[in-house]
């Protein structure tokens, strides 16, 4: 790679998070342009097919779009490789992957939720994602703490964004999920903890998240402290 990328995004997107846990785990140097959500520039519209974030931007006449295809170019360009060797652990891999939209969307759901009803019902299928990860981690063959072992891999920077935001909702409002799966929690636990995961956010992310239940009028704005405004905006 030769100018060093740019990743542009939203203050917090999930989607470019993933994209920064890769350019992380292998040591990539990048800037990242945090742009306005309701205002978005022209020079992002003219690169960003679908108006998404993320999108990196590689020197001056090249971009790629859809966090699943960056994860998988910087694997391609950029030792080390993060995805594992083996053709069909790698294919596994990549079908779990797959599953992260069903996955985020169950947790986004429940968090998005705008009454308490819809929220515990919508927590049910938090249940069931989470049953179907505890099962492909119980059958993965080795004992972790990542996905294929000792090291990180692009199935867990997949993962890792939306088990955080699992987190943070958790601890505003404690749901007793993750405690039924311990292979999940133990892998939560593990990509949490991981240098990786921990710099690849904003430093105040759970207060920006947590802003984001107030300005965004969700119900679990109720168990936001108000103390976050000023967090939120440091
Ligand atoms: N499939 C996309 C999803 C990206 C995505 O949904 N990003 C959100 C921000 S977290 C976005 O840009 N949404 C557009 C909008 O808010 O209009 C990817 O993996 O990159």
């Amino acid at each position: 790679m030769s100018a060093k990328p740019m990743l542009c995004s939203f203050k917090t997107c999930p989607w470019v998070q993933r994209a920064a846990i890769v350019l992380r785990a292998k040591n990539i140097e990048y800037d990242i342009t945090y742009i306005d959500r309701d205002n978005r520039p022209d020079w992002f519209l003219k690169i960003s097919p679908h108006a998404k974030v993320p999108v990196l931007r590689l020197g001056d006449n090249d971009a790629l779009f859809e966090s699943n295809a960056i994860a998988e170019y910087l694997d391609e360009t950029v030792k080390p490789q993060l995805h594992p060797a083996d053709p069909v652990t790698r294919a596994r891999n990549r079908a779990w992957t797959d599953y992260v939209p069903t996955f985020a969307s169950a947790i986004s759901q429940t968090a998005y939720a705008d009454g308490e009803e819809e929220f515990l019902k919508r927590a049910a299928k938090i249940s069931e994602v989470f049953a179907k990860l505890e099962g492909a981690l119980a059958k993965r063959g080795n004992n972790g703490p990542y996905f294929n072992g000792p090291n990180l891999s692009l199935v867990d920077a997949a993962y890792a964004p939306f088990l955080q935001r699992y987190t943070f909702m958790d601890r505003l409002y404690p749901l007793g999920i993750i405690e039924k799966f311990p292979h999940l929690k133990a892998w939560r636990d593990a990509l949490l903890a991981a240098p990786a995961v921990k710099n690849s956010t904003v430093a105040n992310i759970e207060a920006v998240w947590q802003e984001g239940m107030i300005t965004n009028k969700r119900w679990l704005k109720k168990f936001v402290s108000d103390s976050v405004l000023g967090a939120a905006a440091a």
